[in-house]
């Protein structure tokens, strides 16, 4: 059973001005479709063909590397896409806001400690919050990795994580990440980011 490109839960225009509408078609329509479709191609016929994407994540320094990055693409834009809304609320609230506050002491802090992740991350690559156990760690990881790998440098769960490939800002941004990762926190869905926490 092939992986399938799910579509947006949003329309292409819906991030605007934080993210424009044709950085969304492309990153989604070429982009997370590639990696799909070359996830797909390299999985054929092998042992794995079938397994949960988390599965084969958590065994990937098995696997050679065309499935380490088109499973880790694949997987890491259907989280982007869903942690990603229109008109959400602009902090953490409730649980997921006591966890923040315990693990980094508050948002503000989160939000420096995660900010320099993203911008720290030579090349290409992700920035993540992630869960371990009951509290909430920083990461960052190279090309298409995330901290579900058995190899990731920091490995948990990912509850939330930005896209720091040029792909995902250079069209309206160019060379600025700092301005894109700073329109980023506009758009982050802390409900299903929440969900993901408690999931
Ligand atoms: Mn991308």
């Amino acid at each position: 059973m092939a992986f399938v490109l799910k579509q947006l839960p949003y329309a292409f225009n819906a991030l605007e001005p934080y993210i424009d509408a044709q950085t969304m078609e492309i990153h989604h329509d070429k982009h997370h479709a590639a990696y799909t479709n070359n996830l797909n191609a390299a999985l054929q016929g092998t042992a794995s063909e079938g397994q949960p994407i988390e599965e084969i994540l958590a065994n990937i320094s098995a696997q050679p590397v065309v499935i380490r990055n088109n499973g880790g693409g694949f997987y890491n834009h259907n989280l982007f896409w869903e942690i990603m809304a229109p008109g959400g609320a602009k902090q953490p609230e409730g649980d997921l806001k006591k966890v923040i506050d315990a693990s980094f002491g508050s948002y503000q802090n989160f939000k420096e400690a995660f900010t320099k992740a993203a911008l720290t991350r030579f090349g290409s690559g992700w920035a993540w919050l992630v869960k371990q156990g009951d509290s909430l760690v920083i990461s960052s990881t190279p090309n298409q990795d995330n901290p579900l790998m058995d190899l990731a440098e920091v490995k948990g769960v990912p509850v939330l994580g930005v896209d720091v490939w040029e792909h995902a800002y250079y069209l309206k941004y160019q060379n600025r990440r700092p301005d894109y990762v700073e329109a980023f926190y506009n758009v982050v869905n802390w409900d299903e980011v929440t969900r993901r926490f408690k999931g």
